[in-house]
């Protein structure tokens, strides 16, 4: 194939997933990219990697890296090498936990602050988005609507809800934004693709004492994608998960 066909079809986007401890962001990346949900709460030390292909409008071959970092990075100092050339930053609350959603504020002014230090380019600064998740819980929502849509349009940022439980919206949501990264449109088919078969699980909920008392998981082993070359100075013995 020749390189210019190679482009159009062929493309990789950065995904970076932040956020409170607690709110879905590794829930999120788990129905994304293996349509999978666990009521299970194993907090991520550091960032977890994830990756999936789709094809999205005129690039049939799209790989999205997922970098989904652990709540706790808001007070780390890894914080700028996780967003390090990210093409979409995901900045994720639970619609039934509040504080989650004023934290968010926080999440916003540190990675603002760490694009203008970096002197982004102001054509290559991330997509910024901000997403509501669990909204299957609508009826434990403590965080209004016009509160989340108020702080987006003020930060002009687009808005998001959605559901890594039943899958509302995720697959859509995501393939929707990496579209508006790349400035194509998604076609009907790829849409349709991307729908998601809702599924609930009837007189089951998310053990919501377990998202209080964190279970410590081991650092796991995955590398870091060999790309992004900021993270891969780092030992190779030291997986970045456990650099917090
Ligand atoms: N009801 C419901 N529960 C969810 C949803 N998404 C995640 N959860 C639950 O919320 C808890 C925390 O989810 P995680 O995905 O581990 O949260 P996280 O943001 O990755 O947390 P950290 O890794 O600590 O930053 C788990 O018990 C999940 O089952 C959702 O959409 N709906
Ligand atoms: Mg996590």
């Amino acid at each position: 194939m020749h390189e210019i066909e190679e482009d159009l079809t062929e493309k990789k986007l950065k995904i970076v997933l932040v956020g409170d401890s607690g709110v879905g962001k590794t829930s999120i990346a788990l129905k994304f990219c293996n349509d999978e949900f666990s009521r299970q709460y194993n907090p991520t030390s550091g960032l977890d990697f994830l990756k999936k292909n789709l094809s999205l409008g005129p690039y049939k071959n799209v790989t999205l890296h997922i970098w989904d970092v652990g709540g706790l990075a808001l007070h780390g100092t890894m914080l700028d090498k996780y967003i390090y050339k990210a093409e979409l930053i995901m900045l994720i609350y639970d619609v039934t936990n509040s504080s989650s959603f004023d934290v968010l504020e926080q999440w916003l002014d540190t990675i603002e602050n760490i694009i203008n230090n970096e002197n982004y380019n102001e054509n290559k600064k991330p997509l910024m988005v901000i997403v509501g998740n669990k909204c299957d819980m609508e009826h434990q929502r403590s965080v209004k609507r016009e509160k989340s849509h108020r702080l987006a349009a003020e930060k002009n940022l687009i808005y998001n809800d959605m559901s890594a439980r039943t899958g509302e919206s995720v697959s859509l949501c995501i393939a929707n934004l990496a579209a508006k990264v790349l400035g194509v449109q998604l076609t009907q088919m790829d849409q349709d693709f991307c729908k998601p078969i809702v599924t609930a699980e009837i007189g089951d909920s998310v053990d919501m004492m377990s998202v209080q008392r964190p279970i410590k998981r081991q650092p796991n082993k995955k590398t870091c994608p060999n790309d992004y070359p900021i993270i891969t100075t780092l030992p190779k013995s030291s997986a970045v998960c456990i650099l917090q």
